[in-house]
């Protein structure tokens, strides 16, 4: 289920383009997976956008997260919910969100072991390049971090993230990770479905 190329839709960097702009170019393009993140829109305007999402997702046979946002999550049926460590516990959301998919981002071997106790379906492991999408990534993790982390997580899917792109692929795929998960080498583009096919191509040729 955690697999192949995870599209973030964060409005932010998209011209103006919208989640469910970015979800259907995603999709189109062969994303996995997409997840909504978005830090400042009111419950109120992300539920319906949710629900789209959602909708669209399953058509497509992708599966579809929410980040941080628990009663979206829930309301629109999402498939899973990805949280950071100062979210909600995971060990709380595991019971809630029975049957579905849990991902937690884990930036240590600690985090990673915790996570994976909790009973989180996949770890958000990152960033393993540089990225100025996310003010407070923290530092680049190296590939001697990366295998301890994944060792840490004891056998449960690894997505990697940050400041990946077409060219740095490749080396993602080689890591032995699960899935690649990307906000600006889609969003950012102006044709998210051909940025999106590239990468589930470079994807595939390499593992
Ligand atoms: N978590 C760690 S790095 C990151 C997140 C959400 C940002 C990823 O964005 P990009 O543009 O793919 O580097
Ligand atoms: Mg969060």
């Amino acid at each position: 289920m955690i697999k192949g190329i995870y599209v973030i839709t964060d409005p932010y960097l998209a011209s103006g383009r919208g989640h469910i702009d970015i979800t259907q170019a995603a999709l189109c393009g062969g994303a996995a997976i997409i997840q909504l993140r978005d830090k400042t829109a009111s419950d109120k305007d992300l539920l319906p956008v949710a629900r789209e999402m959602q909708r669209l997702c399953k058509e497509s046979g992708a599966l579809f997260i929410v980040n941080d946002r628990v009663d979206v999550a829930l309301l629109c049926g999402a498939g899973g919910i990805h949280v950071g460590q100062s979210d909600h516990p995971a060990g709380e959301l595991r019971r809630l969100f029975e049957g579905k998919i849990l991902g937690v981002s884990a930036g240590t071997e600690e985090e990673a072991k915790a996570a994976a106790q909790a009973g989180a379906d996949y770890i958000g492991v990152g960033p393993i390049f540089a990225t100025t999408t996310k003010k407070d990534a923290g530092p680049v993790l190296c590939k001697d971090e990366m295998e301890r982390i994944k060792c840490a997580a004891g056998g449960i899917p690894v997505v990697a993230i940050g400041g990946i792109t077409r060219e740095n692929l490749a080396e993602v795929a080689a890591l032995g990770v699960e899935s690649a998960a990307v906000i600006s080498a889609v969003v950012a583009s102006p044709n998210m479905e051909e940025a999106t096919r590239r990468l589930v191509q470079i994807w595939q040729a390499s593992n």
